[in-house]
């Protein structure tokens, strides 16, 4: 089999491990690892997120994807992240639950690393939620309290109240001990999302998966992981921008 020359193809077509190039013939091919990223007019940051993903699979040497959902974005979201090398689907039913599950249908990958693609979470974190995966954890929660949470990533009534409060009233009815039940970057195993059967349309999917993982005694375990501040991408890009003399088209 020919290596393409080319690092440029879109993946699954063009996989490395380590020096190697390895061509996956069949687009059915189960791969090891789907990042799933759900995407709603993110065209500033989506592309950055998609490269640091794949530039992570790359590092892991692993049969890997990136997907992103579309969930009827308005701006240049689908043409970045295609450009990007991810493989895009579409949700035409709005809501952030409506887009992860149908990224969670769609992938081809054992395991799922799923992250918004905003730039608040980092996808070098990956291969930490993959180890977990591997070792046999069967839902695999970030967890920023533990963590970090940079200044002005969470608003104080989310980092101190909101977040807080669910957290334990979650823990309370369904023993799940997660101490962050809100967070957005999670790794999960595809036979977990299977039995989990997911019904939420928005945001109320967050604490879906935990409480019914919970419940199906799926081996839950946390890591700490760091949240970033979108302002603070925001002003680096512009800072960025305005050093190489060009608008950002953010400001
Ligand atoms: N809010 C929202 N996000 C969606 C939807 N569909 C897909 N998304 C994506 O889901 C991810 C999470 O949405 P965010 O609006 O960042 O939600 P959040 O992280 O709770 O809120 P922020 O603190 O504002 O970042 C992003 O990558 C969005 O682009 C939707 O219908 N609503
Ligand atoms: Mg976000």
């Amino acid at each position: 089999m020919n290596s393409p020359a080319s690092n440029e193809l879109p993946l699954p077509f063009r996989l490395t491990t380590g020096d190697q190039v390895e061509v996956v013939e069949s687009r059915d091919e189960e791969l090891e690892l789907t990042v799933v990223m759900p995407c709603l007019n993110e065209e500033r940051t989506v592309a950055k997120c998609v490269e640091k993903a794949l530039q992570t699979i790359r590092l892991l040497g692993t049969r890997g994807d990136v997907l992103v959902v579309d969930n009827g974005s308005t701006d240049q979201s689908v043409e970045a992240a295609t450009l990007a090398g991810a493989r895009v689907v579409h949700q035409p039913r709005k809501g952030y639950g409506n887009a992860l599950r149908k990224g969670f249908e769609e992938a081809r990958g054992k395991y799922i690393v799923m992250a918004d693609c905003d730039e608040s979470y980092d996808f070098a974190d990956v291969p930490r939620f993959l180890e977990r995966l591997r070792a046999g954890a069967d839902l695999v929660m970030g967890n920023r309290v533990a963590g970090e949470i940079k200044p002005g990533a969470m608003p104080w009534h989310h980092r101190w109240i909101g977040n807080p409060g669910l957290s334990w009233f979650l823990n309370m009815l369904f023993r799940t001990g997660v101490g962050d039940s809100q967070c957005g970057m999670r790794g999960l195993t595809k036979e977990a999302a299977r039995r989990m059967n997911l019904q939420m349309p928005g945001m109320e999917l967050a604490s879906e998966m935990v409480i019914k993982s919970a419940v199906a005694g799926l081996r839950i375990e946390e890591i700490p992981i760091t949240l970033w501040p979108m302002a603070a991408i925001a002003a680096i890009t512009c800072a960025a921008s305005a050093t190489a003399g060009v608008t950002c088209g953010s400001c």
